[in-house]
């Protein structure tokens, strides 16, 4: 097949960057658990969604600038945290912070990164949160926490959703594992964990099953606010009532998420979650939505069901793999570009325009 030069959209991204990656790395970005359920329906949730669009509405300027968590973005988007970006280029989180900043969007990064947390905060504070996982050591996750203040994040983002790791089969098959001179840039140096080769078995699911602390609860969010001023968002919330504890629990964000159908397989999609927490939260948090974003249409689709923004996973993955930071870069313009299309042709000036009243389920 030809090479495609230059995507234009995000599943040439993942059709082009197949070939930059090796099967190790390209399973562990792709898959999702078991039979890949909710990896699929993640997607095709966002086309029973139908949009209504509003007609003679002047759009000759589209303004996409909004706030999250009092910080201004370009546009209402965010990078999702994923672990281990160094497997799909050398310059990993750092090249991935630095289109993030360069964009105006948002970044999480991921406790499993493998550039330092401190490392990444030198590009520069966008809007830097750092996504947590509690390990069993509390000292360590102590430090994490202290470090990812210091380091100037400006909120924690607690992962709730992987209390052990999802089955992800062709993990599994490959053996998974870091290849030699990577790490868990986060935890090596300060604990010499790492990622083990595991005969059978994916060695991220051991590291979860050995480090992180699947006795968690909601108890245990008082001891976390307790360790930095930092406010915090809970990711992996996909019911009303655990969105009002989160409120309840002094959360000021929630991430909508199935992790990507990485978790439980069969989990209802991160969109159809939505409308129940939306209604849940009521406003006494901001709302934030994860999951098979593809499309400047389906940031849309996420804000008009009342979401304050998205995050993207995967493709920025595929970005990275196929050119580094200029391959992030590009593929932030091309969704930019595409909502404002969309919200050109939905009469939608502005983001404050977007209302329920632009989606019908069906
Ligand atoms: C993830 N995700 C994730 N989430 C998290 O809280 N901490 C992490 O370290 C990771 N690591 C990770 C690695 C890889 C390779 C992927 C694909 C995903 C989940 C991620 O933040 C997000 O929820 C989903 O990826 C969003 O779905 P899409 O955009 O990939 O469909
Ligand atoms: C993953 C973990 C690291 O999804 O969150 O691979």
């Amino acid at each position: 097949m030809q090479e495609l030069v230059s995507p234009i959209n995000l599943f040439e991204y993942e059709q082009l960057a197949k070939s930059h990656l090796s099967q190790m790395a390209f399973d562990y970005y792709s898959s999702g658990a078991w039979d890949e359920i909710t990896l699929k329906d993640n997607r095709a949730a966002f086309t029973r969604i139908k949009l209504r669009p509003k007609m003679l509405v002047d759009v000759s300027e589209i303004n996409l600038t909004t706030k999250v968590l009092g910080e201004p973005l370009q546009l209402p988007l965010l990078i999702a945290p994923m672990a281990f970006q160094c497997l799909a280029h050398p310059d990993g989180e750092i090249a991935t912070a630095s289109a993030a900043v360069s964009a105006g969007v948002g970044m999480v990064l991921s406790t499993l990164s493998t550039k330092s947390l401190e490392e990444v905060a030198t590009v520069d504070n966008g809007l830097q949160w750092f996504q947590l996982y509690i390990h069993k050591d509390r000292g360590l996750t102590r430090a994490l926490v202290e470090r990812a203040y210091t380091a100037g994040y400006k909120a924690i983002c607690l992962t709730v959703d992987a209390p052990v790791l999802g089955k992800r089969e062709r993990d599994q098959r490959n053996e998974f594992t870091l290849p030699p001179g990577l790490h868990p840039a986060n935890l090596t140096k300060i604990s010499g964990l790492d990622i083990p080769h595991e005969k059978g078995e994916s060695g991220l699911l051991t590291y979860f099953a050995q480090q992180i602390n699947p006795a968690l609860t909601w108890k245990d969010l008082e001891w976390l606010q307790s360790l930095s001023p930092l406010p915090l968002v809970l990711k992996g919330i996909l019911r009303g009532d655990d969105a009002v504890r989160a409120v309840e629990y002094g959360a000021q964000g929630i991430v909508v998420s199935n992790h990507g159908g990485r978790q439980l397989d069969g989990a209802i999609a991160s969109i159809d979650a939505l409308p129940e927490i939306i209604a849940a939260v009521d406003g006494r948090a901001e709302v934030l939505l994860d999951g098979g974003i593809r499309r400047g249409i389906d940031i849309l689709k996420a804000l008009a069901i009342g979401a304050k923004a998205v995050l993207i996973g995967r493709p920025v993955l595929w970005g990275l793999a196929v050119s580094g930071q200029a391959g992030v870069s590009h593929l932030i313009s091309l969704l930019k570009d595409e909502l404002t299309t969309a919200m050109a042709l939905s009469g939608c000036a502005n983001l404050q325009d977007i209302d329920s009243t632009l989606v019908i389920h069906n």
